[in-house]
């Protein structure tokens, strides 16, 4: 699959997957590209800022979250997919059900982001491996609504140790239902029953995460442990839309440590301070 080769062949910069979320409650930008138009238009908004790949979602999985009827989230995602792909555009849909996988290749998705790494709904390895797509497969442990009772690694190695261990564990599955190699990328779930010490020891370990073997990706837009860092003495966060230079500083550390995309809701941001780092690494007058 040619486009698979190319979707994954190394490159000196990690790839930006810009968030289209079609939800009514995600913690970041929830209820603003609810209309499939409104949708659409981000996802041109956000090529037009540099994105390399789009992940469109119908299921908001923030801490606490509901899970949507798989009508609705097919209703959600499908049409934007089906617009975004026609105009070229490399589409990842963000899901964890088997049925709005296989809608969304055949409306011309190519990449199946699962955070749940095929733990929500097995038949999803199934369906990728039928397709030959790209599966992002991301460390998870529950459904939203109680991950938070999940975030402990008590373990030796503690959470970057148990984090390698479960996804060398899924990526076992992935090859038993007949995934090549080839088609996983690997993400360590930054917030998704982790706590934000647990975050940081991940970003902090990437490498070890990279000897695993399989491209990563890796997603800490606008999360609350950079809400945490930045927000001041009295313990308040930092506000979600006032977080992205500290995401950008994350995006330059994930480069230099060579992963291979990084899933962002401003990809303007990290694609100019990309282009900063690109520009100084060439040849050329001092
Ligand atoms: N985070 C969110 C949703 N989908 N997918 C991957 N692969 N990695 C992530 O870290 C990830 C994800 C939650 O963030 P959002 O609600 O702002 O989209």
């Amino acid at each position: 699959m040619a486009a698979l080769a190319d979707l994954l062949a190394p490159r000196a910069r990690p790839r930006l997957m810009g968030v289209v979320n079609v939800t009514p409650d995600s913690f970041s930008d929830g209820g603003r590209w609810l209309e499939p138009r409104d949708a659409i238009a981000h996802g041109r908004d956000l090529l037009a800022d540099g994105a390399d790949i789009l992940d469109i979602g119908g299921e908001s999985t923030r801490p606490g979250a509901t899970r949507p009827l798989v009508e609705e989230e097919l209703g959600r995602v499908v049409p934007v997919i089906t617009a975004l792909a026609a105009e070229g555009a490399v589409v990842s849909v963000d899901t964890m059900r088997a049925e709005v996988a296989e809608a969304a290749l055949a409306a011309g998705a190519t990449v199946v982001n699962d955070v749940s790494g095929g733990l929500a709904d097995p038949r999803i390895l199934e369906v990728v491996a039928a397709s030959g797509a790209a599966y992002v497969a991301m460390h998870w442990r529950a459904h939203a609504d109680h991950m938070r009772d999940f975030a402990v690694y008590d373990g030796p190695g503690g959470v970057v140790a148990a984090v390698c261990d479960e996804l060398t564990a899924r990526v076992r599955a992935m090859s038993a239902a007949g995934i090549a190699p080839e088609q996983v990328i690997l993400d360590p779930g930054l917030g998704f029953a982790k706590r934000a010490e647990h975050n940081w020891e991940l970003l902090h370990h990437i490498d070890e995460l990279s000897s695993l073997g399989h491209p990563l990706l890796v997603g800490a837009s606008r999360k609350s442990f950079l809400g945490r860092l930045l927000g001041d003495r009295g313990g308040t966060q930092r506000p979600v839309d006032q977080r992205e230079y500290a995401n950008t500083a994350i995006t330059l550390h994930l480069a230099r440590h060579g992963v291979w995309g990084v899933r962002v809701h401003d990809v303007r941001a990290s694609r100019d301070a990309l282009r900063v780092v690109e520009r100084l690494s060439e040849e050329g007058p001092t």
